[in-house]
């Protein structure tokens, strides 16, 4: 099983941990307990290729958002393959808060890491703050950002598939699929791991 860190990150009550016990348990709770420290959990995506069927297996860091903890986090940081940054709609400071964390991953991940900005809490419409083209508006100045993914955890839309978007980044960026045997393994390698052909070509999996 191909294995990749992921890092969850964004302001106090942005719901981080609800994001993830909605993606990994199928549950939400209105009373969530604030996160100490750092939690972790496991969850295995399967992508659907042209070629065959791509599973990765995802440890999922989930941090606290409260500012004493924060200095935990550039060590959580590193060998992270993706990072999941959070905004609540209903949260105007925690849109102006993602320049904080973007710096802190870019100090401390990898150059190749996949950042996706999430859009948190939109079934809370009565009391929203943030309009998804003002939150398009502050994150142009990245220049990896692509787009907004808009989520709820209490209604379950869009979670499972911000991983998906994701996790094909992931594939996209880090895996190449062999002509000879079709197995999926590492870009950096110039052979196949499984049936040692040479790569001449990188084909994408996906
Ligand atoms: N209505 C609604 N409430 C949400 C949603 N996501 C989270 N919440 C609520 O927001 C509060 C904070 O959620 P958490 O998931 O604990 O937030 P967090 O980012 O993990 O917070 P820290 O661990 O303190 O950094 C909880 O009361 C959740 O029930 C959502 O999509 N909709
Ligand atoms: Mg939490």
């Amino acid at each position: 099983m191909l294995k990749y860190k992921i890092i969850i990150a964004g302001a106090k009550d942005v719901g981080k941990s609800s994001l993830i016990a909605r993606l990994c348990d199928n549950i939400f709770k209105e009373d969530m307990k604030a996160t100490i420290g750092v939690d972790f959990k496991r969850k295995s995506i399967t992508v659907k290729g042209p070629h065959k069927d791509i599973s990765l297996d995802l440890n999922i860091w989930d941090f606290a958002g409260e500012e004493k903890y924060r200095t935990l986090f550039p060590a959580y940081a590193n060998g992270a393959s993706a990072a999941f940054i959070l905004f609540d709609t209903t949260n105007k400071e925690s849109l102006d808060d993602i320049d904080n964390w973007v710096r802190i991953i870019d100090g401390n991940a990898h150059s190749n890491i996949v950042k996706q900005i999430i859009a948190t809490k939109i079934d809370l419409k009565s009391v929203r703050e943030v309009s998804k083209k003002d939150a398009t508006e502050f994150c142009q100045k990245y220049d990896w950002f692509t787009e907004i993914t808009s989520t709820s955890s209490k209604t379950g839309e869009n979670v499972e598939e911000a991983f998906l978007f994701v996790v094909k980044k992931i594939i996209k960026r880090n895996l190449q699929i062999c002509k000879t045997c079709g197995d999926v393994f590492n870009k950096k390698l110039k052979n196949c791991q499984y049936c040692g052909a040479k790569v001449e070509i990188e084909v994408s999996p996906i």
